[in-house]
């Protein structure tokens, strides 16, 4: 028996409990029969807010983008309907490695006891279906009962905050309000110290590598972020003199203002000086490398053979393997051992966004064109901004150069569309004093709209730039140039701050020239700002449809029908 102290509490309060602990202090989701004790256990102890959401797939993006600021959250569904319906969301935290915990209010152990039928179950007299279904997009999952649930609660929590990836937890019904013997004592969320040995081993053999280097550079991935080293890559760059490059997924992560950043390397289609750097380099440092189809430049990324790869809790040099070891701990002992380089030759200077440099000539009065729109917001952006992109053509974000201090959040490697706008609420939720700008066609924003009712409910004030383009445009770049399939229906976007609040004080815009365009964007940020942009349905920034093409050669092959007259938009020539 251990003798740390112990006090009793109810399943459902300790479990609300932890998750104040822990850091999250709202909780996201859609009531249902099965979880409603525990929302009035939340209600009565004030301890969380709960953040009630349209659906659970909303729910599962807020989550999402909470613990993408927050460093962790939670949400709650009900069984099967709830917990499928978040699925996708879920899965997605998991592609991006992030940190939520999943709770279900699920069937009553009486019933699992005595196998009675009950709803939201297929009635197949299984009950272990949905938990099944969640081992696949978790690190962790649980079913909780009297006996277990002090433990499974605080291994859960900390596992999906250790790993930076979701957990999923059932919450019988019948036992939330149950007493049981729970550890008195705050949780701490603590990784387990490195290895003494290990560490010193690891970080000697990254030291010397780096010592004997003349190219040394780092390359990032989006675990930088996840794990909080950012600061200490960018300690170690300066001390070392090297570049730092980062790859789609991780944009934002090395302030984009910072001298050794270099910019986004992405195989052949690179800025040739990013990829000299990187595939040249004698001793490259990789933060937590998970190459995609679009992060390598369709598998043209070429790093060097003896590239140290390190992630959250493992490192390799050469032929060794560490474990016992954590990212942290490895880059601070690295920024110590590592000898201080004098400044070098200067680092080439990050080229203006490129892509985007033909709207200053636009006539102001002309047809609003995406070259237009991307260069205007380039200067829009300022320091400290959250910046959230969906699938489409707003890709051409990647374009743009961000100020000091801005948080990016997207969803390059599980890209489902419509991600933007529950997790929109999410970082609203997490930091409502920041200014957060939303970039979303409207394709994707079609998809998870309604949240917009939950944003305007608590009174928060993104900016949300709509491209109203008439269907899925980055799509037409695969397949379907002008088929009726990528078409979709032509909402009222603008008017749609009204329809869900009826008192809104949102300032709406419909831009059809570059002249709109200017007059919304010299809005003030009081309110909610909802800028919807008629844009042709043929018109993509180049290096969009370049991509959108190459995915089509990948994914349907040289018979595919891509190949046929006209079924492909392609880049303006
Ligand atoms: C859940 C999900 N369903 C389908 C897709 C496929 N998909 C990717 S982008 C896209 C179209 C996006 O259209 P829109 O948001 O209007 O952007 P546009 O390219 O028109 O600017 C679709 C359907 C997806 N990524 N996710
Ligand atoms: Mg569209």
């Amino acid at each position: 028996m251990s003798s740390s102290p112990s006090r009793r509490m109810t399943i459902g309060d300790f479990l609300l409990r932890r998750l104040k602990e822990a850091g999250v202090r709202h909780l996201f989701g859609v009531p249902g029969d099965y979880n409603l004790p525990l929302i009035q256990q939340l209600q009565e102890a004030g301890a969380l807010k709960w953040i009630g959401t349209c659906s659970e797939l909303n729910a599962s993006y807020a989550a999402d983008g909470y613990a993408r600021l927050n460093g962790l959250s939670a949400l709650l569904v009900t069984n099967g309907v709830g917990a499928l319906s978040a699925i996708n969301g879920v899965g997605g935290s998991y592609s991006e490695h992030v940190p939520v915990v999943c709770i279900a209010g699920s069937i009553p152990l009486r019933s699992i006891d005595r196998g009675l039928g009950m709803h939201h179950t297929m009635a197949d007299g299984s009950f272990d279906h949905f938990l099944n279904a969640y081992a696949h997009v978790t690190a962790a999952h649980a079913r909780l009962t009297p006996r277990n649930a002090a433990g499974e609660i605080d291994r859960l929590i900390l596992t999906a905050w250790r790993e930076k990836l979701p957990v999923y937890m059932e919450l019988p019904s019948d036992i939330s309000c149950l007493d049981i013997e729970v550890p008195a004592e705050p949780l701490v969320l603590a990784n387990t110290p490195s290895d003494p040995e290990r560490l010193r081993s690891c970080v000697t053999a990254i030291a010397s590598r780096l010592s004997a280097a003349k190219s040394a550079a780092i390359l990032v991935d989006a675990d930088a972020d996840r794990f909080g080293v950012a600061s200490e890559l960018m300690t170690l760059a300066e001390k070392i003199q090297a570049p730092i490059a980062v790859i789609n997924t991780a944009k934002f992560v090395i302030d984009e203002t910072f001298p050794h950043y270099l910019g986004i390397y992405n195989g052949k289609a690179s800025e040739p000086h990013v990829r000299e750097a990187i595939e040249a380099s004698d001793c490259l440092l990789a933060i937590g490398y998970r190459p995609i189809e679009v992060t390598t430049g369709d598998f043209s990324a070429a790093l060097p053979a003896n590239t140290i790869h390190a992630r959250g809790h493992s490192v390799d040099v050469g032929n060794d393997n560490y474990q016992a070891v954590t990212l942290k701990e490895v880059l601070k002992g690295v920024i110590d051992a590592a000898p201080q380089a004098r400044s070098r030759a200067p680092r080439p200077a990050t080229p203006p966004a490129g892509a985007h440099s033909d709207g200053s000539r636009a006539d102001p009065s002309a047809k609003l064109t995406q070259a237009a729109y991307w260069q205007a917001m380039q200067g829009y952006l300022r320091e400290g901004d959250v910046l959230f992109v969906d699938n489409g053509t707003s890709y051409a974000v990647f374009g743009l150069k961000f100020p000091s201090k801005c948080t990016f959040v997207g969803s390059v490697n599980w890209g489902s569309i419509g991600y933007s706008v529950g997790a929109l609420l999410g970082t609203l939720t997490a930091a409502p004093e920041r200014r957060h700008i939303l970039f979303v066609g409207d394709g994707s924003f079609q998809v998870t709209a309604q949240e917009l009712s939950t944003i305007l409910r608590h009174d928060h004030k993104p900016v949300i730039f709509l491209i109203n383009n008439g269907g899925y445009t980055i799509e037409r770049g695969y397949l379907g140039k002008n088929e009726p399939y990528n078409d979709i229906a032509n909402w009222s976007y603008a008017d749609l701050p009204k329809v869900f609040r009826r008192d809104t004080s949102a300032r709406s815009f419909v831009v059809k020239t570059v002249k709109d365009l200017q007059n919304a964007l010299s809005a003030p940020n009081d309110t909610l700002i909802f800028v919807e942009s008629i844009m042709d349905s043929q018109d993509a920034l180049a290096p969009i449809t370049n991509s959108s093409n190459k995915g089509a050669e990948l994914n349907y092959g040289p018979r595919g029908p891509q190949h046929r007259d006209d079924l492909q938009l392609r880049p303006a020539t």
